[in-house]
Parts: structure tokens; sequence; C-alpha cells
């Protein structure tokens, strides 16, 4: 493996470091952005949508800085034929976008709501004509509330209820869709959805989100057989955010710390989905809080249903080290008390989001599953990006940092490739600024700026370099 720390200069003209990048990815390599229903959409009431567990939690006081919601964000849903000709502009090939489950199904059972389906079909139909290729995610955090009420992901039951929503939304649009990812980030989903609390459904109960993360993989692999009998043809995946994950000295204490991180943060994940098996060591970290008796006889054949890609979305390294665990309730021993600190460390530039921006980091994780999983699909990057501190100046953002992190990152990927990992494609996280979850709208990813008052958008320097590098890349 090429040890080279990945390096970036945008000193030079922006535009002679696009092509230079460029020159680096292999031919084919497949260029886009990804965005997320709740992140941009608004229209949270319209043509029939039911509410979802962000609506919830994003309207109750104090769980998302500001009290901000997900009600207007970039308004998306009425603005999508602007916000596609942005990426025709810039020249992406590919689109991720996410469906929302409660404008499908508002209780998140039962018959298709048509008027939320045509909303996708357009947007599909848009992105064609502007030759542009949608990769669809079926979960991008909005499970119907109404669902939420009956349990959640805690309930097996949800994850019967996921495939009978795939299927819906696979009999709209899957005659124009051949792309599918079943679930982003399902840590996300589980352990900040049901662990710690800092995402919908603000639940914290360590067995509850061991239990989530299960049916969520469950719910995937179910529904990729179930969409795969109907459509053979179309490509199937799932994308999970992994970090590479190392101790910070050579201490046992650290050793085993980086293991329960490493545990926590990918292998829950991605030993059931890429090699049908369950991490021993959760057994044996997570004894107190749950019996495991979610996982039932056959269940791991099913999360490790036949994927045609794995989707990866990387921002930041885990380098840990261990400290005392704090919480006196073991119910709640999970992130916030595994025993472990992922560290900022002194050198490190970090983020808006206050993450440690380390390209190699992104190569050397990519080097791991390639290591680790003997059966690793295909590769796609379907989300990296970084936040900035955006300021708009005589109707310019220079949004230089931006810059730095995305082209360094893509040479890392570059890196990989060339060292034997089958990557395919890189989604830039993201196309607008939107709204950033549990951190509102104050945290910045985008290439395009969003006035949130009048809603116009303004492209920044990132989006001039990405076009330059886009544009690069045709013969
Ligand atoms: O905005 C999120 C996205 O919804 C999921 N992945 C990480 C992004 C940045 O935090």
């Amino acid at each position: 493996m090429n040890d080279t720390a990945v390096t970036t200069t945008v000193d030079r003209p922006f535009e002679s470091v696009a092509r230079e990048t460029a020159r680096l990815l292999p031919p084919g390599f497949e260029l886009g952005v990804a965005m997320a229903s709740y992140q941009i959409e608004g229209a949270v009431a319209d043509d029939g949508r039911g509410t979802s567990i962000w609506d919830t939690f994003s309207h109750t006081p104090g769980k998302v800085a500001r009290d901000e919601t997900g009600d207007v964000a970039c308004d998306h849903y009425h603005r999508y034929r602007e916000d596609v000709a942005l990426m025709a502009e810039l020249g992406v090939d590919a689109y991720r976008l996410s469906v929302a489950w409660p404008r499908i199904q508002p209780d998140g059972r039962g018959p298709v709501n048509g008027a939320g389906a045509d909303f996708y079909s357009r947007l599909v139909d848009e992105l064609l004509d502007a030759g542009i290729t949608p990769l669809v995610t079926l979960y991008h955090w909005d499970l119907p509330q109404a669902l939420e009420d009956a349990g959640g992901w805690r309930k097996r039951d949800t994850a019967h209820r996921f495939v009978d929503y795939a299927l819906a939304v696979q009999d709209r649009i899957g005659d124009r869709v051949r792309r599918w990812i079943t679930l982003n980030e399902p840590y996300c989903s589980s352990v900040l959805g049901y662990g710690t609390g800092r995402h919908a459904p603000g639940v914290r109960d360590a067995g509850a989100a061991l239990a989530a993360a299960h049916h969520l993989l469950l719910g995937h692999g179910l529904a990729v057989r179930a969409m795969r009998e109907r459509d053979a043809e179309a490509s199937y995946g799932i994308t999970l955010n992994l970090e590479p994950v190392s101790a910070l000295r050579d201490r046992p204490e650290d050793q085993e710390a980086a293991r329960r991180s490493l545990t926590l943060s990918n292998l829950v994940f991605t030993d059931p989905v890429l090699a049908g098996t369950y991490p021993q060591d959760a057994r044996r970290i997570w004894s107190a809080v749950s019996d495991f008796s979610f996982l039932q006889d056959g269940d791991l054949d099913t999360t490790a249903a036949e994927l045609d890609f794995l989707g990866v979305n990387y921002y930041f390294p885990a380098r840990v080290r261990a400290v005392p665990h704090r919480e006196p309730d073991p119910a709640l021993r999970l992130v916030d008390d595994l025993g472990a600190a992922a560290l900022v460390l002194p050198d490190d530039e970090v983020t808006e989001m206050g993450w440690p921006v380390d390209p190699d980091g992104l190569r050397r994780l990519l080097g791991w599953l390639h290591e680790t999983y003997p059966a690793l699909p295909p590769v796609y990057i379907t989300e990296n990006g970084r936040a900035c501190l955006d300021v708009v100046e005589d109707g310019a953002v220079h949004d230089e940092a931006r810059i730095r992190y995305v082209d360094s990152h893509l040479r890392a990927v570059a890196q990989a490739v060339e060292s034997g990992v089958d990557v395919r494609g890189y989604f830039q996280w993201t196309l607008l600024d939107n709204f950033e979850w549990a951190e509102g709208y104050a945290r910045r990813f985008g290439l395009v700026h969003v006035d949130y008052d009048k809603l116009a958008r303004l492209p920044k320097d990132s989006f001039s370099w990405y076009q330059a590098l886009l544009a690069a890349r045709r013969p």
C-alpha cells in the first residue's frame, strides 16, 4: 500500500489544479453531488405528505440549534427545476437524491400517495432530460412518525414496512432509476437516533440502538432481495458512514478502546452486510445492555444480500484513546460512554463541524475495507465534503478551504484506486447549503450558497472548481 500522505495545493489557479486532479482519476470514474430530502425539500405539508420523525424532533424545543426546522429548507420541492439546471451547469454525471418515505406513504404503510410519488417522477424526468443519472436513496432518516409511534426501528416489523415502501417507490420510478441505495448511514439512524438521542427520534437507550441497527440492516437486505426479484437488471447498494480507526498510542488500553470504537462505528454495520457475520466483540462490549435477542436465525444471510456496490461516506478519521467510563447507567453506555475518546489533535485543521481534516484517512479507510472484506463489491464515495464559514463578499463566496478539501479527498481516492481498490465514483456533499440536522442551517456544506431569507442560490468558487474538474474529464 502506498503510504504517501495526500497533499493538495490550490495556491495555483484552481482550474489548473482541477485539470491535474481530473487526470488522476480513472477513465469512466463517475462524479456527482448528493443531497437528501428533509435537508432541502421543505414543503412539509404539500401534496399529502405525512409527518416524519424529523418534523417532530425539529419542532421539539431544544433539539435543533436555534430551534430550526426543515419546514422550508431550500424549498427544493418547488424549485427543483432550478436546482437541476444548476447541476447541469456544473456538469455532473449523476445526482444522488433521497425519497421521503412520508411523501410516499404518509403513515408509513398502506396505499401510495400518488401526488407525493409524482414529485420524484418529475424530478427523475428533469434529471434525465438534463443528461444526469439519478442514484436514489430510499431512506435518509425521515421515518414516518406513525411508524415511530409503533416502535420505530426498535421493532422488527419496521424492516418489513420498509420493504413495502421500497417496492412502492420502485414501482413508480424504477422504469427510469437503475441504481438504488437502500439506507443512508444506518449508524446515524440507530446510534444517534436511539442511542445518544442527538438525532430523531431522540431516544437514549443503548440496547434500543443496537436493535435499531440490526433492524435497519435487516430491512436493507429484505428490500434488496425483493427489489432484485422484480428487477434483476438494476443495481443495489447501501451507504455506510465509516471511519478509519486507530489507537493514539501503542498502549493496550488505547488499542482496546480503538477496538470498541471500530466495532461501533464500522463493524456492527460492515460485518453483517459484507461478511454475513456479527462482530463477536459487540456481544462482549454491550452484554450489560442487550441480550441480542433481535438477532434471529437466517438474519445474517439476509443482511448480506448480494450487493452491486457499497456506498461509503467519509468525513474524518478516529484517533482513539481510552478514557474512564462516566455514565453510571449502563443502559446508556454506547457512543457517549464507550470508554474511548476520538480526538482532534493539536495540529489538525478542523472544519466548521469541528471535524479533523484528513484526506489520507479516506485512502486508509478504503484500504482497510479492501483488506478486511474479500467480497467487497465496487465502491462509490457517496458523500464527502466540508462545512466552511462561508461569507458572501461582493456577490461571491471564496471557499478555498472547501476546494482544498474536495480536491485532496479525490486525490486520496485516486491513490486508493492505484493501489487496487475498485472505486467507481465520488459524490460531493453537497450541492446546496441545507438543513444540517441538529446543527440547523449554520453549517454550510454546499457548492452553492443559499440565502435562506430569499431562497436565492449563489454558486461559490468551489462550484467553479468542480465545474472545471468535470469539464477537464470530457474528451
Ligand atoms: O448532512 C449530512 C448528511 O445528511 C449525512 N452525512 C453527513 C452529512 C454532513 O453531516
